[in-house]
């Protein structure tokens, strides 16, 4: 049995849980090890289960250890679980939300009828992700690492004249050279750096720009998040200006991260530095996310947040400043929470407003 199913089978305990149902997303992942795209665990106190079609049973049975794998989909799966539920008198059942689509949830809901209740264990599933093991923290730090080299790679073969899309490009081929996988890139220059989301574009890269470039790799099925933003050339006195804040907000906060810390205190800590500098309406978003299978998980650095960092989590850093028709600045690390304070995971990617001569 693993450490996931065990940490599940208590908080299941602790709320008067007899089973979990997971039919999708990084939660199946997480407790089953399925990596598949098609398949349902069934957890209870004594047994796990995974039904799937017969595209999936040779995949389950390698993935999903400890569980008993049976090829059943659809109806006769929805038929054998409630039989499993009525013959073990499973009546509270955690699904997950944020998995299950209205029309499952229905038809668990026809297929089961009054008997059982189900509640969304969401919330609790992800109380026991946001804690990395060993293994999962060793992931995080090479998915990092190779994010960065594949960055920097860009960066030097990055041209005056190149569009965002040509450098998102030249991310993705380093990535896949590495053999991981883009999970997102976004290229963001000049006045377009006001977009914290920008979807790259044709727009050409020229002497006077900023250029924000946040990237995220998966790599073993995790995320990695880092943004970097630099000069190509000189830019405008303010830009340089709200780099300068930024770089000390992002520091300031980061140095802060650590075991107990509340993290509304630490987006506190950034804000007021930008705020102080009166920029603070040009900061919307929260200061960072925990991030793991998914790119956004709990806990989140955001200002009403009164939860704690505990030891294992890994949280971004990443103020920014953005004002329209000029352009904008964020800058972003990741963070794993250790016993004493906390580990800069990205700290390998220089964080120079003049990364490079163009
Ligand atoms: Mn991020």
């Amino acid at each position: 049995m693993t450490d996931a199913v065990v940490n599940l089978r208590t908080k299941m305990s602790e709320n008067g849980i007899d089973a979990v149902i997971l039919t999708g997303g990084a939660n199946r992942r997480y407790f089953s090890g399925f990596t598949g795209s098609s398949g349902t665990a069934l957890i209870t106190h004594d047994e796990c289960i995974f039904m799937t079609d017969s595209r999936y049973t040779i995949q389950s049975r390698q993935q999903c250890l400890g569980f008993e794998v049976k090829e059943l989909y659809g109806r006769a799966m929805l038929d054998f679980m409630n039989d499993y539920c009525v013959r073990n008198s499973i009546k509270h059942i955690w699904i997950d939300e944020e998995s299950l689509t209205y029309a499952q949830y229905e038809s668990f809901f026809r297929a089961f009828g009054v008997a059982v209740d189900f509640q969304d264990g969401a919330r609790y599933f992800a109380q026991i992700r946001m804690i990395k093991s060993a293994e999962e923290a060793e992931i995080m730090k090479t998915a990092a690492k190779m994010a960065g080299e594949a960055f920097m790679a860009t960066v030097r073969e990055m041209k005056v004249g190149m569009s965002e899309l040509q450098v998102a490009e030249l991310f993705e081929k380093h990535v896949l050279d590495l053999d991981a996988k883009t999970s997102f890139i976004i290229v963001a220059s000049g006045e377009n750096a006001a977009l914290p989301h920008h979807e790259g574009n044709e727009r050409k890269i020229g002497y006077g720009d900023i250029v924000t470039v946040d990237f995220g790799i998966i790599y073993k099925g995790y995320n990695s998040d880092c943004t970097r933003t630099f000069a190509v050339g000189d830019i405008p006195d303010e830009l340089k200006h709200i780099y300068n804040i930024v770089k000390k907000a992002q520091h300031d906060a980061a140095c802060q991260v650590g075991p107990g810390k509340c993290c509304g205190d630490l987006d506190k800590i950034a804000r007021d530095i930008i705020s102080e500098a009166g920029y603070g309406e040009y900061f919307g978003h929260s200061l960072g996310h925990s991030l793991g299978l998914d790119i956004h998980e709990m806990p989140s650095l955001s200002k009403n947040n009164s939860a704690l960092l505990q030891p294992g989590m890994f949280v971004t850093v990443e103020p920014g400043i953005y004002i329209e028709g000029l352009g904008g600045v964020r800058i972003e690390d990741t963070l794993m929470v250790t016993e004493n304070g906390f580990v800069n995971i990205t700290e390998d990617v220089p964080k120079s407003l003049y990364i490079r001569e163009f």
